[in-house]
């Protein structure tokens, strides 16, 4: 087996200091920053995401892989900027005003790293305002939104209607999620898409770009 295989197997079952340890021995090789990253720790990502999706792994698993990768990522962070690997895109998180729940949102939050993306998370209780500020400060091209009460679902539709105000609806793309939110919601307040789980997020993102 490669090293980037034994560091996408290693992700794969949450061993983070052996990622950790993996990661810093193939960068002492002379593997590129963006091969570490694209083939071991995306590639083990991917194959958990998948998994998710087909309720093979549950929430625990994704979670200990998700700490993995960022045990990775630590030591390749550094080395990416040094050589100037862009991430494939950027995405505005948060969830919605009124609503604390973040456990759906984080692990959106890590798939979308997991797939290459540069992910501004903001939080929870967010406003409109927030979400769009923080987009047009850092050039982000999406905003994804989570709410897990059927009470705070309207504030998406409220970022929606202010973008549409400020001319930006469309150029900064919208996707929403969480447990009360379905596609007929999103079509009714006009979002540009709606996933049902984090896995699916990701190929949701990516037809965005
Ligand atoms: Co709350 N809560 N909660 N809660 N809570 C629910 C959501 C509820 C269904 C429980 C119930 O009554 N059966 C209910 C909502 C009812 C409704 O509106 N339909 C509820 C309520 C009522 C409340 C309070 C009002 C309770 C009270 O105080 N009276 C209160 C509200 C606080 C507030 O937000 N203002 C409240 C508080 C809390 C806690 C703080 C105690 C805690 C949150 C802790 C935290 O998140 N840090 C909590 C929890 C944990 C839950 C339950 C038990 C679990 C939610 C969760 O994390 N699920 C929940 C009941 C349940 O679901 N069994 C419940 C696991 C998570 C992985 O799933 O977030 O759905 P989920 O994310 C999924 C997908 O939805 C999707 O991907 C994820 C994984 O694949 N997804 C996205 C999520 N966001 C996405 C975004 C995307 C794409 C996909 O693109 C942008």
């Amino acid at each position: 087996m490669s090293i980037l295989q034994e560091i996408a197997e290693n992700l794969m079952k949450g061993k983070a200091p052996a990622v950790k340890e993996l990661v810093t021995k193939a960068l002492d090789d002379g593997i590129e920053p963006a091969e570490v990253l694209g083939e071991g720790l995306i590639a083990g990502m991917n194959v958990i995401g998948a998994r998710f999706k087909k309720n093979e792994v549950y929430v625990p698993e994704v979670l200990i892989a998700a700490r993995a990768m960022h045990a990775g990522m630590d030591i390749l962070k550094p080395k990416l900027v040094a050589a100037g690997v862009e991430p494939i895109g950027k995405v505005v998180i948060g969830t919605v005003k009124g609503d604390l729940h973040d456990i759906g949102k984080n692990l959106v939050c890590m798939m979308l790293e997991g797939a290459g993306f540069e992910v501004l998370d903001i939080g929870i209780d967010c406003s409109p305002d927030k979400f769009i500020e923080t987009a047009k400060d850092k050039d982000a091209k999406i905003i994804a939104m989570s709410a897990l009460l059927t009470t705070t679902m309207p504030s998406m539709k409220g970022v929606i209607e202010e973008l549409d105000k400020a001319g930006l609806k469309g150029i900064i793309k919208t996707m929403i999620g969480g447990a009360p939110v379905t596609q007929n919601y999103a079509d009714e307040i006009g979002a540009d898409g709606y996933s049902p789980d984090a896995a699916s997020a990701v190929d949701l993102a990516k037809t965005f770009l």
